[in-house]
C-alpha cells in the first residue's frame, strides 16, 4: 500500500510544489524542484517609419540614417531614395521604448532645422 508521505509527494508533484528539503518527517530528503523560468522572453518590436515630404533636404535624412538609426552611408542613402519614391519606407526595428526615443529625436532635429520631416511607429 502507498504510505502517506508518498502520497503527499504525488500530490505535491502534480501541483508543481518544490518537492523534498521540507519538514515532512520520516527523514526523506529527496530533491528539491523549484519552478523556474527562463527569463528570455522576445520584446514585441515596432518600424520605425520615415515618411516623405516635399521640404526635407535629402541630405538631412541620409544624416538621420546614419546618426539615428546608425545605417552605413550606402544603405542610409539606399533608404532615403526608397522614402523619397514611394512615399515611406523603415528605418529600423527596435522594442517600443528605443523606437519611441528614435522617433522623438528625429522630430526634434527636424523641427530645430524647420524641416516637417515625420517618423512614425507600426508594429512588426
Ligand atoms: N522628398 C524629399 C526631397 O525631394 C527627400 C526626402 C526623403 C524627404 C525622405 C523625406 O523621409 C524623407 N527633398
Amino acid at each position: 500500500m502507498k504510505s502517506l508521505l508518498e502520497t503527499i509527494l504525488q500530490a505535491r508533484r502534480r501541483d508543481g510544489d518544490a518537492v523534498g528539503g521540507d519538514d515532512l518527517g520520516g527523514g526523506l530528503v529527496t530533491e528539491r524542484r523549484t519552478r523556474e523560468q527562463t527569463k528570455t522572453k522576445k520584446p514585441r518590436l515596432y518600424k520605425c517609419i520615415l515618411l516623405n515630404d516635399d521640404y526635407t533636404p535629402m541630405e538631412f535624412v541620409v544624416e538621420i540614417l546614419k546618426q539615428i538609426f546608425h545605417k552605413p552611408h550606402a544603405e542610409a542613402t539606399r533608404i532615403m531614395l526608397h522614402v523619397h519614391q514611394n512615399g515611406m519606407g523603415v528605418a529600423g526595428v527596435y522594442p517600443y521604448e528605443i523606437a519611441e526615443t528614435k522617433i522623438r529625436t528625429v522630430e526634434e532635429l527636424a523641427r530645430e532645422n524647420q524641416f516637417p520631416l515625420k517618423c512614425v511607429m507600426e508594429k512588426e
